[in-house]
Parts: structure tokens; sequence; C-alpha cells
């Protein structure tokens, strides 16, 4: 049988709609980028007044909006810059990437605009009048909870719509942020012929008619059963009226959208056969552009907040994290875990304990040994929402831990511990945490790979724990901006699987060739031993039945 390879000469386009900036990466048939461009809101679209791309209004209960307008005209700028630097006749297919949750409301009659856009004028000048809704409600937005509420009381509960859409109701997911509009702006709602979310919306711009809604982007707004990936009557029932019409259909996130408008043909020279496939969310494009793709991969960013990306086949959706389809392979799915401290807690750990240095953390971190002697610690500085405890540190010592058995282990909780053990209290309990969480979502274990990235990715002795804790090698990336990457990776396996006219795994891409291209990884550190793994399994263990405690007494589901 031919194999299928992408065109030699072409190029493959992906965007990613940020909260601040509109970004794009080129990528040639080799996969390596040739061109990146970014369109910063606040300073290059002065006009919409912006701040961080958000309007904040402290008075209005946690409302966060953007106006939508503002990202119309975005595209339209960052097709100019590129055209400058590109031929964009050379591009053979065009996807991206959209901040997850935000939506927009397209006004009754707006189709029409769509398909009939005027290539001799800017996009802008022509779809002023097309949403019903102006300002777009994004993923900050916290203003919600009463909706949030509602939702889960009408399918029976929170734990019930996390198994049923993936997630339990989050303030910033679509479905609540819709119910919202329904109940405050009724008319506003029944003027609305389709809702995209910011991912189908820029692609409906570029094949000039609504976007399919991709079904990893489709599970992030408490409305879509992610087992049948299609809408669930009793989600949309919960939520408001009529919604079904509103969404349109499905589509996986590997199938066409449609080819590229003429307005685009006419006015930025693409070609016509130029193939949009479709958009998704930016966490799903990450895990994309960070090359996982099989059952066992797993992805942890360390940063401002911490976040775990994994691939399974059976996922177990729970009350504190999320579960979408898989962006690169319909027959499994992606979990996503996401904890609120990250970075700023680790410095503030190391000003409290570790003279403010990096290099004294570090040295800790080597001089003590794996386990801590059995001193576990929590370090809450901002509130926590994995698990959801509040403000506070919390310190135990495992009494007669060996690491073989649990029986007669005792924990006493403690004020403090020397700083040498406050440094490696801090570094593996956040990683258990991970770990124990991941395993409660149905990730194997132990995981095939993990990739690491982020900030503090570039630290070996935090990538060390990572690979004793987990068991398996440990592998780091650089990139610029894995979600725009992935975008354009998924913009060339979108075409394969077009091509080949059904789905082909999207590893056959860079198959024994990952290193040559930009999105190779580097092996940093081996699978630790594994004896040390199981003591670890049990320590772990003992640190799950403790948070679950502290969440019993403190938290607040
Ligand atoms: C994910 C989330 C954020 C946004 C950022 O649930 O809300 O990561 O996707 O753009």
């Amino acid at each position: 049988m031919e194999e299928l390879s992408l065109p030699q000469d072409s190029y493959f386009l992906g965007f990613d709609s940020s909260t601040q900036s509109l970004k794009a990466t080129v990528l040639d048939s080799n996969l390596n980028i040739v061109n990146s461009e970014l369109v910063h809101f606040d300073t290059e679209l002065p006009h919409y007044k912006t701040k961080d791309g958000v309007y904040r209004d402290p008075s209005d209960n946690g409302r966060i909006v953007s106006p939508t307008l503002m990202w119309v005209e975005a595209l339209d700028l960052m097709l100019q810059k590129l055209s400058k630097k590109l031929d964009f006749g050379k591009i053979a297919a065009v996807s991206g990437s959209g901040q997850q949750h935000g939506s927009v409301y397209w006004k009754s009659g707006s189709s029409a605009i769509l398909s009939s856009l005027d290539p001799k004028k800017a996009l802008v000048d022509q779809l002023g009048s097309a949403f019903s809704v102006k300002e777009s409600p994004i993923w900050m937005d916290s203003s919600t909870t009463a909706q949030c509420r509602e939702i889960e009381k009408a399918v029976g509960g929170a734990l019930e719509l996390a198994r049923l859409t993936g997630s339990r109701a989050h303030e910033r997911y679509t479905g609540p942020q819709i119910r919202k509009i329904f109940e405050t702006q009724p008319e506003v709602y029944h003027d609305t012929e389709r809702i995209s979310l910011v991912s189908s919306f820029v692609a409906s711009l570029l094949i000039g008619s609504y976007a399919c809604i991709d079904e990893t982007d489709g599970a992030g707004m408490n409305l879509m059963d992610i087992k049948q990936r299609a809408w669930s009557k009793i989600a949309l029932e919960a939520t408001a009226p009529n919604l079904e019409e509103k969404l349109g259909k499905l589509a996986p996130a590997h199938a066409v959208a449609g080819s590229i408008a003429s307005y685009f043909v006419e006015r930025f020279h693409f070609n016509k056969n130029c193939l949009v496939v479709q958009w998704s969310g930016d966490n799903p494009n990450s895990l994309a552009g960070l090359t996982l793709n099989t059952p066992g991969d797993l992805a942890i960013s360390v940063g401002t907040s911490d976040t775990v990306f994994g691939i399974t086949k059976e996922p177990q959706p729970r009350l504190e994290g999320h579960v979408f389809p898989n962006p690169v392979d319909p027959e499994n799915y992606m979990v996503m875990l996401v904890y609120k401290n990250g970075s700023l807690t680790r410095e503030d750990v190391r000003n409290r304990y570790a003279e403010k240095s990096w290099e004294v953390f570090n040295k800790y971190l080597q001089q003590t040994p794996p386990l801590n002697g059995g001193k576990m610690g929590f370090y809450y500085k901002e509130h926590e929402i994995l698990p959801p405890l509040p403000v506070g540190f919390h310190r135990y010592v495992l009494e007669n831990f060996s690491g073989n058995t649990l029986e007669g282990v005792n924990e006493k909780e403690v004020e403090e511990f020397d700083h040498p053990s406050e440094v490696r209290a801090l570094i593996e309990g956040q990683f258990l945490s991970m770990r124990a969480h991941a395993e409660r979502f149905g990730m194997p274990s132990p995981p095939k790979r993990i990739i690491a990235t982020g900030g503090a990715s570039a630290n070996q002795s935090i990538l060390s724990s990572i690979a004793s804790i987990f068991g398996c090698d440990v592998y780091t990336v650089k990139r610029p901006d894995s979600a725009s990457l992935g975008a354009a990776l998924r913009a060339a396996h979108g075409w394969l699987c077009s091509k080949k006219g059904s789905f082909v795994p999207i590893s056959s891409l860079y198959k024994d060739k990952l290193e040559k291209t930009s999105l190779s990884c580097k092996l940093s550190v081996n699978a630790g031993d594994k004896q040390l793994v199981s003591k670890y399994a049990l320590f772990m263990e003992k640190r799950v039945e403790i948070e679950n405690r502290l969440v019993q007494k403190l938290g607040r589901w």
C-alpha cells in the first residue's frame, strides 16, 4: 500500500486565539517551524481598551468578558502581518486553538453575513452587527455559581454531571454561561441563531459558514455526553430551551470543517483547496503539540499553575478534574488536572526555608532522602482547587514508615520540619498528589512516559523526583507556543485523514523522524528504581487518606 505523506513544499498553519493575543505557527511538510507571528490585543488593538485582553468589572460579581469583535479584528491584522512573510498559496491546511469555554453569540440573520463577505473590506467592518452579545464571557468569568448549582441539581448532582459530561459544573464552562444569558436576557437568547465556542467561532470565519463545535472543546461546556460524544438531552434541558438547534452539530477534532472561504482566496490569495480542519481548545491543542497521543502518555506542566494532561482509554470522571475526548484519537480520552498552587507556592517555600535561593532549594532536595524519612506536607499559599482546601500549610510525620507496609504506621501532625525537609515535602507532595489524582481518573500506572514542560521543568532535581515518584522516563521539550504548534500539527493530521478518507494515527506523521522536527523531545531522566516506586505508592495511599480527612474537615466541594 502506498504510504501517505504530506505534500512537499506546502505549509500547515496553526492559530491560537488566546486570552491576551492571537498567535500563529507555520510548519512545513517536514514539521519544522518556518514562521510565527503574534497580535497582542492590548497594545496592537488599543481602541478596545482591554487590560490583558479582557474587561473586568469588580462591581459585577466576577463577570469577565472580551469584546468579540476584537478577536475578528485580530484575525484581520494577523493575516495582514503573515501575508508579508508567507506565501498563503502554499498552505495546504489551517487549524487552530481557542481559549477553552469562551462563547460567541451570533444574532439571527448572521449566517447570511458570514457567507457573503466582501473581499474588498476588512472582516471587522462587516461583522459589527453580527453578534447578539457583544462581550463574550471567557474562562476567567466566575459569575455563574447560581447556574452551576441549578444545573447540577437538575441532572442529579455534581458527580452525576461529571460522569455524564466529564466535569462537574464550573463557572467558566459554557453551559452555565448560556443559562445565565437565558435567565438574565431572555430576548437576547431568543435572538441568537448560533452559539460558537472561541475555537469554532474563528473556524466559522475561515469557512464562511457556521463550523461544528469539535467533540474535544465541546466537553468543556457541561453539555456533551462524553461517552456518546453527542449533546446530552438531560444537560441541554437543564441549561436552556431550544439549545440544540443553536449549538449545531459536533465533529471530531481531526475532521475537516470546510474549505477556506472565497473571501480569503480573493483577499489574501489562499489556495481555494486549502482545508480548514476543526479548531479545538488550547489545552487539547497543547497536548497535541507536546506529541501526546496514546494511552499512558502524560504531560506535567510546572508553571504559575501546575497542570497535568494524560491520555487514557478508560477515564473515571470525578469531581476534581476534567475529561475531554482526545483531540488526536477519537478512540480515547484526555484527562486534565489543574492545581492553583504552582510556582508562586514553590517560590514562597524557597523564600521561607531555602534562603531565597534556587541553588539552596536544589541542594536541600538533593541532600534529603526519597520519602523524606516519612515527612509529608500540604502547602497551600493560595486557595487550592485540587483538592478544594483553603490557604494553609499542614505537616505530618508517618511514624514507623519503612515503605514496605502501612500496618502499624501512624501519622502525627507537627508544626514544622527542618528546612531541607520542608523543601522535599513540598516537591514530593505535589507530584504524589498528581500521581494519585491521575490514577483515580483512570490513567495507567506507571505512565508510558512523562513530558515535562513549563518554567520549573528546567530544574533537574525536580525532574528526578518526578521520575522516581511516577516510575517512568521523563522527557523535556522547549516549545515557543505548544497550542498554536499543536494546531499546525493537527492541521497536517486533518489533511492526512481527509486524503486517506478515514482516521490515521497522528504518530504516523512523525514516526521515526520526531527528533528531526520542531516537535522533538529530549530524554532527561530515566525511570526511577522499581522498589522505590512501590514505596512511593504506599506513601501516596497515606497521603490520599490524610487529604480526604482534610477535605472533610476544611474543604468545600
Ligand atoms: C481550562 C481553562 C483555561 C483556558 C485558558 O479549563 O479554563 O486553561 O483554556 O485559555
